[in-house]
Protein backbone atom coordinates (compact mmCIF):
# COMPACT_ATOMS: atom_id res chain seq x y z
CA UNK A 1 0.00 0.00 0.00
CA UNK A 2 1.16 3.53 -0.72
CA UNK A 3 0.29 4.83 2.50
CA UNK A 4 2.44 2.29 4.28
CA UNK A 5 5.75 3.99 3.10
CA UNK A 6 4.76 7.56 4.09
CA UNK A 7 2.32 7.02 7.36
CA UNK A 8 4.12 5.63 10.10
CA UNK A 9 1.31 4.47 12.07
CA UNK A 10 0.28 2.17 9.14
CA UNK A 11 -3.28 3.20 8.52
CA UNK A 12 -5.43 4.91 6.28
CA UNK A 13 -5.33 8.55 6.54
CA UNK A 14 -8.42 10.68 7.28
CA UNK A 15 -10.23 12.67 4.77
CA UNK A 16 -8.90 15.99 3.97
CA UNK A 17 -5.26 15.21 4.78
CA UNK A 18 -2.76 15.14 2.21
CA UNK A 19 -0.20 12.44 2.10
CA UNK A 20 3.25 13.96 2.67
CA UNK A 21 4.28 12.80 -1.06
CA UNK A 22 2.11 15.37 -2.23
CA UNK A 23 2.99 18.12 0.14
CA UNK A 24 6.88 17.47 -1.00
CA UNK A 25 6.11 17.52 -4.76
CA UNK A 26 4.12 20.79 -4.40
CA UNK A 27 6.47 22.28 -2.31
CA UNK A 28 9.22 21.06 -4.60
CA UNK A 29 7.39 22.95 -7.83
CA UNK A 30 6.75 26.05 -5.78
CA UNK A 31 10.65 26.38 -4.68
CA UNK A 32 11.61 25.90 -8.19
CA UNK A 33 8.85 28.27 -9.52
CA UNK A 34 10.32 31.05 -7.06
CA UNK A 35 13.36 30.43 -7.70
CA UNK A 36 12.98 31.00 -11.19
CA UNK A 37 11.35 34.15 -10.56
CA UNK A 38 14.31 35.12 -8.59
CA UNK A 39 16.54 34.48 -11.21
CA UNK A 40 14.70 36.82 -13.66
CA UNK A 41 14.38 39.19 -11.12
CA UNK A 42 18.35 39.10 -10.58
CA UNK A 43 19.00 39.22 -14.32
CA UNK A 44 16.13 42.19 -15.20
CA UNK A 45 18.64 44.24 -12.69
CA UNK A 46 22.14 43.38 -13.65
CA UNK A 47 20.87 44.04 -17.49
CA UNK A 48 19.53 47.08 -16.63
CA UNK A 49 22.56 48.19 -14.37
CA UNK A 50 25.04 47.22 -17.55
CA UNK A 51 23.00 49.02 -20.00
CA UNK A 52 23.29 52.40 -18.16
CA UNK A 53 19.30 51.94 -17.27
CA UNK A 54 19.68 51.82 -13.83
CA UNK A 55 20.51 55.50 -12.48
CA UNK A 56 19.91 58.27 -10.44
CA UNK A 57 16.74 60.15 -11.26
CA UNK A 58 16.74 62.40 -14.90
CA UNK A 59 20.33 62.51 -14.66
CA UNK A 60 23.59 60.91 -14.11
CA UNK A 61 25.96 63.85 -13.69
CA UNK A 62 27.80 63.74 -10.03
CA UNK A 63 28.84 67.02 -8.40
CA UNK A 64 30.49 67.60 -4.78
CA UNK A 65 27.48 68.56 -2.35
CA UNK A 66 30.29 69.97 0.41
CA UNK A 67 31.51 72.48 -2.20
CA UNK A 68 28.63 73.99 -4.43
CA UNK A 69 28.61 77.47 -2.69
CA UNK A 70 32.60 77.57 -3.50
CA UNK A 71 32.67 76.34 -7.51
CA UNK A 72 30.82 74.99 -10.44
CA UNK A 73 27.82 75.81 -11.72
CA UNK A 74 25.81 75.99 -8.72
CA UNK A 75 27.53 79.01 -6.92
CA UNK A 76 25.31 81.74 -5.63
CA UNK A 77 26.22 83.70 -9.10
CA UNK A 78 25.22 81.40 -11.15
CA UNK A 79 21.69 80.07 -9.89
CA UNK A 80 18.25 81.24 -10.83
CA UNK A 81 17.29 82.05 -14.73
CA UNK A 82 19.48 82.34 -17.25
CA UNK A 83 18.96 82.75 -21.18
CA UNK A 84 20.61 80.58 -23.33
CA UNK A 85 22.18 82.10 -27.00
CA UNK A 86 19.40 79.51 -28.64
CA UNK A 87 16.71 81.39 -26.73
CA UNK A 88 15.72 78.82 -24.37
CA UNK A 89 15.69 79.18 -20.26
CA UNK A 90 17.99 77.49 -17.85
CA UNK A 91 16.81 77.55 -14.06
CA UNK A 92 19.28 76.92 -11.44
CA UNK A 93 18.19 75.66 -8.20
CA UNK A 94 19.61 74.16 -4.78
CA UNK A 95 17.11 72.54 -2.53
CA UNK A 96 18.31 72.60 0.94
CA UNK A 97 16.70 72.10 4.33
CA UNK A 98 13.95 73.51 4.46
CA UNK A 99 14.18 75.89 1.21
CA UNK A 100 14.93 76.05 -2.74
CA UNK A 101 17.55 78.42 -3.65
CA UNK A 102 16.54 80.46 -5.14
CA UNK A 103 13.04 81.04 -3.55
CA UNK A 104 10.96 82.20 -6.13
CA UNK A 105 12.25 81.84 -10.03
CA UNK A 106 10.68 83.63 -13.21
CA UNK A 107 10.25 82.04 -16.08
CA UNK A 108 8.81 82.87 -19.88
CA UNK A 109 5.74 81.15 -21.25
CA UNK A 110 5.93 79.38 -24.57
CA UNK A 111 9.54 78.88 -23.99
CA UNK A 112 11.73 75.61 -23.39
CA UNK A 113 12.65 75.56 -19.46
CA UNK A 114 15.56 73.37 -18.39
CA UNK A 115 15.78 73.07 -14.66
CA UNK A 116 18.97 71.80 -13.10
CA UNK A 117 18.80 71.15 -9.21
CA UNK A 118 21.16 69.31 -6.92
CA UNK A 119 21.16 69.16 -3.00
CA UNK A 120 23.02 70.57 -0.82
CA UNK A 121 22.15 68.09 2.26
CA UNK A 122 19.47 65.09 2.39
CA UNK A 123 17.40 64.03 -0.51
CA UNK A 124 14.40 66.19 -1.73
CA UNK A 125 11.53 66.36 -4.56
CA UNK A 126 10.94 69.00 -7.04
CA UNK A 127 7.23 68.55 -8.57
CA UNK A 128 5.10 71.69 -10.43
CA UNK A 129 1.70 70.47 -10.15
CA UNK A 130 -0.13 69.59 -13.23
CA UNK A 131 3.21 69.80 -15.47
CA UNK A 132 5.61 67.07 -16.01
CA UNK A 133 8.39 68.51 -13.99
CA UNK A 134 8.62 65.86 -10.92
CA UNK A 135 12.00 64.36 -9.82
CA UNK A 136 13.95 63.89 -6.76
CA UNK A 137 16.64 66.19 -5.89
CA UNK A 138 19.57 63.76 -4.51
CA UNK A 139 22.44 65.19 -2.88
CA UNK A 140 26.07 64.24 -5.12
CA UNK A 141 24.13 64.30 -8.46
CA UNK A 142 22.38 66.92 -10.58
CA UNK A 143 18.77 66.85 -11.54
CA UNK A 144 17.81 67.87 -14.68
CA UNK A 145 14.08 68.25 -16.44
CA UNK A 146 12.78 69.84 -19.24
CA UNK A 147 9.05 71.68 -19.51
CA UNK A 148 7.51 74.41 -21.89
CA UNK A 149 5.00 76.63 -20.04
CA UNK A 150 1.61 77.15 -22.28
CA UNK A 151 -0.03 79.83 -19.91
CA UNK A 152 1.29 82.50 -17.77
CA UNK A 153 0.82 81.59 -14.12
CA UNK A 154 2.19 81.12 -10.30
CA UNK A 155 3.37 77.30 -9.85
CA UNK A 156 3.70 76.47 -6.35
CA UNK A 157 6.32 73.81 -5.53
CA UNK A 158 6.77 71.68 -3.03
CA UNK A 159 9.08 69.19 -1.36
CA UNK A 160 7.95 66.01 -1.90
CA UNK A 161 10.89 63.74 0.11
CA UNK A 162 10.35 64.06 3.65
CA UNK A 163 13.45 65.56 4.38
CA UNK A 164 12.79 66.50 7.87
CA UNK A 165 11.58 68.38 10.46
CA UNK A 166 10.75 71.86 8.54
CA UNK A 167 9.85 69.65 5.46
CA UNK A 168 6.31 70.73 5.33
CA UNK A 169 7.35 74.36 5.27
CA UNK A 170 9.71 74.13 2.38
CA UNK A 171 8.02 75.68 -0.67
CA UNK A 172 9.31 77.62 -3.82
CA UNK A 173 7.37 79.32 -6.91
CA UNK A 174 7.82 79.41 -10.25
CA UNK A 175 6.35 82.97 -11.82
CA UNK A 176 5.49 82.37 -15.59
CA UNK A 177 5.40 85.60 -17.61
CA UNK A 178 4.48 86.39 -20.80
CA UNK A 179 7.55 85.87 -23.21
CA UNK A 180 7.47 89.44 -24.82
CA UNK A 181 7.94 90.32 -21.41
CA UNK A 182 11.07 88.39 -20.70
CA UNK A 183 14.08 90.30 -21.38
CA UNK A 184 17.20 88.91 -20.43
CA UNK A 185 17.04 88.94 -16.80
CA UNK A 186 19.34 91.19 -14.32
CA UNK A 187 20.77 89.26 -11.40
CA UNK A 188 18.04 90.51 -9.23
CA UNK A 189 15.37 88.89 -11.93
CA UNK A 190 17.18 85.91 -12.17
CA UNK A 191 16.75 84.95 -8.82
CA UNK A 192 13.88 86.65 -7.24
CA UNK A 193 10.24 87.70 -8.72
CA UNK A 194 10.44 91.40 -9.03
CA UNK A 195 7.30 92.69 -10.46
CA UNK A 196 7.64 93.45 -14.65
CU1 LIG B 1 11.36 68.08 1.98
Amino acid sequence: MAESSTNPLGRPLLDGIVPEEVVARTEKRWIKLMAATLLVMMAVIVVTGIASALHPPSNVEVIDPTTLHLQGEFVESNLGTAVEPDGSVTVRLIAEQYDFIPHCVQVPAGTPVKFRLTSADVVHGFLLPNTNVNTMVVPGFVAEVRTRFTTRGEYAMPCHEFCGLGHHAMWAHVRVVPKERFANPTYLERTRCVSQ
